[in-house]
């Protein structure tokens, strides 16, 4: 039985260069390099004791390997007694809606296995990726943009409410996820590159970074941060903010509008 603190992933298709493009110009993509970074991915999770659940691999869906978008998992609060809930989005990009079924498999896999978690979704013609869901203490910051629209954010509002959770709505219109243009520290500052990042001053506190990949960070508990190899700069900053700061390099999956958020869910405790 997998224990927590664990990640759910996917591999790469062989077909990710063929995955959708919103902002990008589409490059060439090494399948070889994907696959070797997406272990690398992986790895720097494993090797700090947190348990890796694969997903059914899904050749045919070439935005598979970026499994957040189809689940959004909520930890329980202080406030409430259930222990975590497990929502299955509804993609606002057709080509994604295929992902679903195979993620719905893991979470019962999960269920199966003693993990606590309720399981709810978000149905159309709401529309929501777990891309544009950003948690930080009790509020979740949920991205309307491309993906995200107005009936899946109050869907998902309602679904956690006895969660604990707010839910307060950004605009997104400068990246694809509002995770693409901004995340949180462990101390819950958030943190973004400002010309992609639509409105600042929602968020409090805000600091800004220099680059572009260096927005994204996933908290690997212990007072470590996981972030693209492709912004040392920022990687500087979050150190002499006194965090560990672990990088991979993620290029393959950078040229598809990806990051270190989106190639996992993470549940936590
Ligand atoms: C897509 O457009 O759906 C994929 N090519 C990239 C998804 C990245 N997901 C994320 O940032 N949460």
């Amino acid at each position: 039985m997998p224990s927590v603190p664990l990640i759910l992933v996917r591999p790469p298709s062989p077909r990710l260069a063929e995955g959708e493009l919103t902002h990008l110009d589409r490059v060439p993509v090494d399948p070889a390099l994907a696959r070797s970074q997406w272990e690398g991915y992986v790895a720097a999770f494993a090797g700090r004791g947190w348990d890796v659940v694969e997903l059914e691999a899904a050749p045919e869906h070439p935005d598979g390997v970026f499994v957040e978008d189809a689940l959004v998992v909520v930890e329980r609060s202080e406030r409430c007694g259930v222990e975590r809930l497990a929502v299955l989005t509804s993609p606002g990009a057709p080509s994604r809606r295929g992902e679903l079924a195979s993620t719905r498999d893991g979470v019962d896999r999960l269920v199966a296995a003693g993990v606590d978690l309720e399981v709810a979704a978000i149905e159309p013609p709401g529309h929501l990726d777990g891309g544009d869901v950003l948690e930080v203490g009790d509020v979740l910051y949920v991205g309307r943009g491309a993906r995200t629209d107005a009936e899946g954010i109050r869907q998902l509002a309602a679904l956690v409410a006895p969660y604990g959770r707010r839910v307060v709505a950004v605009p997104v219109a400068r990246v694809l996820h509002l995770k693409s243009g901004v995340t949180a520290l462990p101390d819950g500052t958030v943190v973004g590159y400002e010309p992609l990042v639509d409105d600042p001053a929602v968020f409090r506190p805000f600091l800004p970074v220099p680059e572009e990949h260096g927005t994204a960070v996933v908290d690997l508990g212990d007072g470590a941060v996981l972030m693209s190899a492709d912004a040392p700069r920022t990687a500087a900053l979050y150190a002499s903010r006194g965090l560990e700061v672990v990088t991979v390099p993620i290029s393959e999956f950078e040229r598809l509008e990806g990051c270190v958020t989106c190639l996992s869910v993470r549940i936590r405790r």
